[in-house]
């Protein structure tokens, strides 16, 4: 298993635990109590444990978004000008891509993709029928980062490749009867 595997698995079990904890305080708070105590005050009293809870929850929560949140995709590579853009017109079944954008009500141009290594690309990707799955898989197969190809919409996805050779897109969202088949590919060198 790589590091980044694990840290993935590790992230997604101390979740479990948390939702855990979660679900059996909320049990354990709601049983019918069986004491008599009336005029409880501090952290005795049920009302005030349960906001003291929502507080932390609250502030966990925000500490979490705060740490993750910029290391989401969608800021990579954003200052940089990237060396070529590649436009990508995704529809059942097939990708067509092209170094110029096509024209409105024309097919989309389609043409054989050379990126640069080492070097930040841009795709430009959008369709034009339904929602499509716009997935990069580098040359030992791996997964390394996608987007939705949506009619209507240009999603822009910057990466940089380091590692020359073929690249495989395939379509991740179920778009139709040969969504499987839904493949394409361009080189690095
Ligand atoms: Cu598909």
């Amino acid at each position: 298993m790589n590091p980044q595997h694990l840290n993935i698995l590790i992230l997604f079990i101390v979740m479990l635990i948390i939702i855990v904890g979660v679900f059996v305080y909320v049990y354990r708070t709601s049983l019918p109590r069986n004491t008599e105590g009336s005029g409880q005050s501090g952290l005795s009293n049920p009302n005030q444990k349960r906001f003291l809870f929502f507080v932390i929850l609250a502030a966990v929560l925000v500490i979490l978004l705060t740490a993750t949140l910029p290391k989401t995709p969608y800021y990579y590579f954003a200052n940089e000008e990237p060396a070529k853009v590649v436009f990508v017109v995704a529809r059942q079944f097939s990708f067509a891509m092209s170094y110029q954008s096509g024209k409105p009500g024309t097919p989309p141009p389609n043409e054989a993709i050379e990126l640069p290594a080492g070097k930040t690309v841009e795709f430009r990707v959008t369709s034009n029928d339904v929602n499509h799955g716009f997935a990069i898989y580098d040359t030992q197969n791996q997964l390394i980062v996608q987007t939705q190809a949506m009619p209507g919409y240009v999603n822009r996805l910057r990466w940089k490749f380091e590692q020359p050779g073929h690249y495989s897109i395939r379509c991740l969202e179920f778009c139709g009867a040969a969504h499987a088949f839904m493949e394409s590919s361009f080189l690095v060198k």
